[in-house]
């Protein structure tokens, strides 16, 4: 696996042009682990883009050097492509020349090696934590302007250094970027105490929406369009609720509902070791144990929660099925 840390740098080093890729709906793993490479391209002179399909980039990242250059434009050339992040090519929202050659850095244990050389480790708190590995094993130096990118990845994947995949080399790897300059204060400011008005102005809307279900074990929430609208909050600042009713002593499972593109957008949240990536496997999504996403295909977020509440109500007498042979 380590061996693959050389052989990226390798085809790096022998590319012209370099399309540095984040997933779509980006968050601050993604955007870190791209600024992270882009910080170290600048300073070596590699030429490169950093692309994200959408424009509706985390704002609270814009402390992060080079964020200002991340494009939604696809360059005309390039000869390699380094996704960040992303389980799978449909995260990334764009098609290749099929010859193009990919490498592939992430932590998601679905990914499906996509790349022609791919750096998945699933153990692992973040894709940061990966990105800092293969600075690391390589040699390469990681300025400081780097080591926040990193840091600001592991923090914000690992819920604040509060995950199940959160451990002894999480820690190590983060006291190293400490040691590179990162300030924790700072960035805690930085990335979680800038809110907007807004976002407290929605909040109570989207709180007021909670539903128990399944005796408290799962909370649904939702945000409309409307309420959106009426606070000129974005739905980004919504993701901060569904941690919230989580945090609820008796839920387990805590889901969000959204409108995207005549369609609706789940974020599944658990806790207590319940797995919620089957849920959204079903659902032809995807993501992690704990922290997991779909789409279900209407725009009528009340059809969507029934779709869900219906697929948990199956789950569960199958369980007690099984519980009672
Ligand atoms: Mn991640």
């Amino acid at each position: 696996m380590n061996d693959n840390n050389k052989k990226a740098l390798d085809l790096i080093q022998d590319s012209h042009y370099i399309l540095i890729v984040t997933h779509i709906n980006p968050d601050a793993d993604t955007i870190s682990c791209a600024l992270a490479l882009s910080n170290y391209f600048y300073k070596n002179k590699i030429k490169h883009k950093v692309f994200n399909k959408m424009t509706n980039l985390p704002r609270n990242l814009d402390f992060l050097d080079k964020f200002d250059k991340i494009t939604d434009q696809i360059p005309k050339f390039y000869d390699l492509v380094v996704c960040v992040d992303c389980a799978n090519l449909d995260r990334v929202g764009v098609n290749f020349d099929e010859n193009i050659k990919i490498i592939n850095i992430d932590h998601h244990m679905s990914n499906n090696n996509f790349g022609t050389i791919n750096i998945i480790k699933a153990d692992r708190s973040s894709a940061a934590e990966v990105v800092y590995e293969f600075f690391e094993y390589n040699k390469l130096n990681i300025s400081k302007e780097i080591a926040q990118c990193l840091y600001v990845g592991i923090y914000d994947d690992s819920l604040r250094f509060s995950t199940p995949r959160c451990d002894e080399s999480t820690f190590d790897v983060a006291n190293k970027l400490v040691k590179l300059g990162v300030n924790p204060s700072e960035i805690a400011d930085n990335l979680t105490r800038r809110d907007s008005l807004a976002k407290y102005r929605l909040l109570p809307k989207i709180l007021e929406s909670l539903e128990l279900h399944f005796e408290g074990k799962v909370a649904t929430i939702f945000v409309k369009p409307q309420w959106l609208k009426e606070t000129g909050a974005s739905y980004l600042e919504c993701e901060e609720a569904v941690n919230m009713v989580l945090n609820i002593k008796i839920v387990d499972i805590a889901i969000f509902f959204r409108n995207s593109q005549e369609k609706t957008r789940v974020s599944l949240r658990s806790k207590n070791n319940v797995d919620v990536s089957n849920i959204a496997k079903y659902f032809n999504g995807g993501g992690h144990k704990m922290a997991a996403g779909c789409t279900c295909d209407t725009d009528d977020i009340f059809e969507a929660k029934n779709m869900i509440l219906k697929f948990l109500e199956n789950k569960i007498k199958e369980e007690e099925k099984y519980e009672k042979k």
